[in-house]
């Protein structure tokens, strides 16, 4: 079995229609991954065993998503020295700018890496998490490389009535 290096968290299973845009990003780089729904609120005692044993376990970077008091990414970064990256879960109250504010404003010292809010938000964190494992494993810069490469080269000169 490919070895283990990123963690994808979420609060609620609620949140899974986001968080699968993470996943489905590191399906395509092949970059293995974990899913697991860890509630800072509901699960406190999940939440400080997976920071506890998750550099032992092999994560490198987990991918932590939450909607509205969206504590997950921000104690999931007190409890671990894994680089944690938050992604804030678009909610119906306040639109997402709720889980935002959560995540973003963290106090010096145990920082999360924020995306934006949603879905784009989602995706780009299999992005950020394979760009930082593409630092150590030239494999996966040449997929991240050809993945942008293709990106790019599918955004057409022109506009077009659609
Ligand atoms: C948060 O509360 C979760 O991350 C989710 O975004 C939000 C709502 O959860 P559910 O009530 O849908 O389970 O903890």
């Amino acid at each position: 079995m490919a070895e283990l290096r990123v963690g994808i968290i979420m609060g609620s299973q609620s949140d899974w229609e986001t968080m699968k845009e993470a996943a489905l990003m590191l399906d395509n780089l092949e970059v293995p991954y974990e899913t697991r729904i860890v509630s800072a609120h509901r699960t406190p005692d999940r939440l400080w065993e997976y920071g506890r044993s998750a550099v032992q376990r092999g994560l490198q970077v987990i991918i932590a998503g939450a909607g509205g008091a969206a504590h997950l990414p921000g104690m999931m970064a007190s409890k671990t020295r894994v680089p944690v990256i938050g992604v804030p879960v678009q909610t119906r109250a306040l639109s997402g700018v709720d889980s935002l504010y959560s995540i973003v404003q963290m106090p010096r010292g145990f920082p999360v890496a924020t995306m934006a809010i949603g879905a784009a938000g989602a995706a780009n964190a299999g992005l950020m998490a394979a760009g930082i494992l593409a630092l150590s494993d030239p494999a996966l810069a040449d997929r991240l490389d050809t993945w942008r490469a293709n990106l790019s080269a599918s955004i057409p000169e022109e506009p077009r009535d659609e």
